[in-house]
């Protein structure tokens, strides 16, 4: 009998961090388990995490190099693939420059220190990412704010929690694994959840805040307004350290909770409660998630909220919302070579002169790639090398978006499995899952800590993104590492560490130094924490933050809602799936087979929909389908919908892209995004919903 090997790793099915020990037997995965000495996880792993050798070893997995010839796919050699896609990205950068390959990813995967490095050594400023709306949109906006992202110190013991628009325990977004937040909270920690459906943490929450959607800056600005009226903030952070400050709190006498009650739904009284707990318990964190991101409101509700951070002396306070000290390696920045883009490079970044915000973090919004494709203007992209990432269903507006990538002249595709995305591609390269890669992990984020990741298996021909990245930018004549594991030894040489020391060490933490602000200040032009941005005076937008109206909303559009009376919030997350993917792993789907729709029974009973019933869902921009479930835990004019659906069993090349796409119902005209950092309205628009019928 063959022994059982067991490797520690890191697991990556979502942001990733859980650790991980694989059971290895005969060159295969059988099984894993959480490992119970994880700094990040502790032995605790999830449904996606423990199902990844359903994933790994799925019939449907690619595993070789493909090439579309005549629309049929063909295995290819990985020479044959790297080549092919050389010349072809050679002739159009002959023919209309590097900027015209747009090089794109989805959410945050650990590979985009090695593909802002390709992208930046191709030399396109084309770089398409999620940031846009999620996460670097709020790295963005706290850096030109206070300096750095400020994280919840579950550790220093906060006693109050506001849970702002975040479910950790399902999503374990980016810096978090729910189970840190849980430890608090059980030694006696107050929560506050503003969110608009009553969900797990809503019901165990001293204060719930039933926000209508979208509006989470003005309730911000309200926050603000009882923290200024009563002098509940932190007299002497504010002399020394805010600046901006008459102006701020000028704009914030115009939030009284007469207008932000009208604005949010929330009872005033309530809004008065939350502040004042949130303001004179101390320590204090405010645990932010996506949904504040993912309106014209994102910049300035990130801001607003940093705001409320600073003012009542959470920030970087043991306890609080803190500036985590990472260990000392090469960061993503400084690995991608950001700093060789040229200035001509960067001046021809799609809405580069729009988003400007968005243009300092070195991301494009897809409406401009998606016009730039399809009107050719302000010039027009040829190619693509899009890697983990489903924009026909993860972005707004997605039959726009299939449009413009069926229109590409050559797009390659880097996955697991032929998505709807992959399927419109010339080349399709096999990518190795997080049990087939070496790798530094999460050191994008910025809760202190790197993790080896190790490889335990091969599976195919799969190669990892980073050897995809590094052997195709070869191919092109880019400077890379002969191994991937010679590239980590460059990213750990400033802790002194290679990387065959530092798999052996498993993780590095950075040493926690909180106030770092009273020695240095903070990193911004003024050295204070910008409650009045200098960096949006220059770029000419306004300095001070606002809530702006949501562009689709019984407010701002009262016209549309005899048509569409409900307002959707789409974009639900469930623990089984990410995003787009899963929805082929048995174990997983067997959990939820079915795209969801949660509604208030009043509203059930009103459109004639039981419990169970496939219903449309329709908005101005189409229509999708997804079953109904009835939840009185939500607003009877509120319609909450899960995203992400598409249909692998369905074998043709569409795979019902477009039967369950709550994307399809989305708006991304510019007029509708934010100003500075381009983030879409992905959770709410108009609709309206009614049974399928006999269909
Ligand atoms: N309406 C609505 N839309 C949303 C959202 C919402 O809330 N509402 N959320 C948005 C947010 S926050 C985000 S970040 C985006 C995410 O958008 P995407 O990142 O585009 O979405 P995913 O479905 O996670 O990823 C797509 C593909 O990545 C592949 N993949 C996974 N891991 C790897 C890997 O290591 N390498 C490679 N090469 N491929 C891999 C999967 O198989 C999957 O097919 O979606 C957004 N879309
Ligand atoms: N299982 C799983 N995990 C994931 C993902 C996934 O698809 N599946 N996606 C990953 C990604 S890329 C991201 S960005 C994170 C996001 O993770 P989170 O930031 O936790 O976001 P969500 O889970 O989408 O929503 C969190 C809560 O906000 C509420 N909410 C919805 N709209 C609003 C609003 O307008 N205002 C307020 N205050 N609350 C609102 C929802 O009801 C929900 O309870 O999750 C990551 N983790
Ligand atoms: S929370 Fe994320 S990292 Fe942890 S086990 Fe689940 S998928 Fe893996
Ligand atoms: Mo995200």
């Amino acid at each position: 009998m063959s022994e059982i090997k067991k490797i520690r790793t890191v697991c990556r099915n979502c942001h990733g961090g859980c650790g991980v020990i694989a059971h290895v037997k005969d060159g295969k995965v059988i099984k894993v388990e959480g490992d119970p000495e994880s700094p990040i996880s502790y032995g605790s792993l999830c449904s996606k995490g423990l199902s990844i050798t359903q994933l790994a070893y799925h019939p449907d997995r690619i595993l070789y190099p493909m090439k579309k010839v005549n629309g049929k796919w063909e295995r290819i050699s990985w020479d044959d693939a790297l080549s092919t896609i050389a010349d072809k990205f050679n002739q159009v950068i002959d023919k209309y420059g590097p900027e015209s390959i747009v090089v794109g990813q989805g959410t945050g995967r650990d590979y985009e220190s090695h593909l802002y490095r390709f992208a930046n050594l191709l030399g396109t400023p084309n770089v398409l990412t999620a940031g846009h709306m999620c996460y670097v949109s709020r790295v963005a906006s706290t850096l030109i704010t206070c300096g750095n992202l400020p994280i919840c110190d579950y550790r220093g013991d906060p006693k109050c929690i506001v849970m702002w628009g975040c479910n950790p325990q399902w999503s374990n977004p980016d810096e978090y694994k729910g189970v840190d937040f849980w430890q608090a909270y059980k030694k006696g920690a107050k929560l506050i959840c503003i969110d608009p459906r009553k969900g797990f943490l809503a019901k165990r929450a001293d204060l719930w805040l039933q926000i209508r959607p979208g509006t989470d800056a003005a309730l911000a600005m309200g926050f603000h307004h009882v923290i200024l009226e009563e002098e509940l903030y932190d007299k002497d952070f504010v002399e020394n350290y805010i600046h901006g400050w008459d102006g701020f709190t000028e704009r914030v006498k115009g939030y009284d909770l007469e207008r932000v009650q009208e604005i949010t739904w929330v009872d005033k009284d309530l809004i008065r409660k939350a502040a004042r707990m949130y303001a004179v318990t101390k320590p204090a964190c405010i645990h932010w998630g996506v949904p504040t991101e993912q309106t014209n409101n994102c910049a300035d509700c990130t801001r607003i909220m940093t705001g409320l951070m600073a003012v009542t002396g959470n920030l970087d306070a043991p306890g609080g919302n803190v500036l985590y000290v990472n260990p000392p390696t090469r960061t993503v920045s400084e690995f991608a070579r950001h700093k060789d883009l040229s200035k001509e490079a960067r001046a021809k970044r799609l809405g580069g002169d729009q988003f400007k915000l968005g243009a300092r973090v070195a991301f494009i919004n897809p409406k401009s790639a998606w016009d730039a494709i399809l009107t050719e203007k302000p010039y027009p992209l040829k190619a693509g090398l899009l890697c983990g990432t489903n924009p026909v269903i993860t972005r707004a507006n997605a039959r726009e978006a299939y449009e413009a990538l069926k229109k590409l002249e050559f797009l390659v595709v880097l996955d697991f499995f032929m998505t709807p995305t992959a399927e419109l591609a010339d080349i399709f390269l096999p990518s190795g899952t997080w049990l087939e890669q070496n790798h530094v992990a999460d050191n994008w984020k910025r809760h202190g800590f790197i993790l080896a990741r190790q490889k335990c298996v091969e599976v195919g021909e799969c190669w990892q993104d980073h050897k995809i990245f590094m052997e195709l930018g070869k191919k092109m004549g880019q400077e890379w590492w002969d191994t991937v594991e010679d590239a980590l030894d460059y990213l750990l040489e400033p802790a002194g560490l290679d990387w065959e020391t530092f798999k052996k060490k498993g993780y590095l933490q950075g040493e926690m130094v909180y106030y770092k602000y009273k020695e240095r200040g903070f990193s911004t032009p003024t050295g204070k924490v910008e409650l009045y941005s200098t960096a949006l005076e220059k770029w000419g937008y306004d300095p001070l933050p606002k809530y702006t109206e949501i562009p689709e909303s019984p407010v701002s559009r009262p016209e549309l809602t005899e048509k569409f009376p409900y307002i959707l919030n789409a974009g639900f997350r469930t623990p089984t799936f990410f995003h787009s993917a899963n929805r082929m792993i048995p174990w997983l789907r067997e959990i939820r087979p079915d795209p969801i729709v949660e509604i208030h029974p009043e509203t059930a009973r009103k459109k004639g929909i039981q419990q169970g019933d496939w219903v449309y869902i329709e908005s101005p921009r189409g229509r999708v389908k997804e079953r109904a479930k009835l939840n009185d835990g939500i607003d009877p004019m509120v319609v909450v919908a899960e995203h992400g659906w598409w249909y692998p069993e369905i074998k043709d090349p569409g795979h019902g892209w477009d039967i369950s796409n709550i994307n399809i119902l989305m708006d991304n005209a510019y007029e509708t995004l934010d100003p500075a950092i381009g983030s879409t309205n992905l959770r709410v628009c108009l609709c309206d919903i009614y049974p399928c019928g006999d269909e």
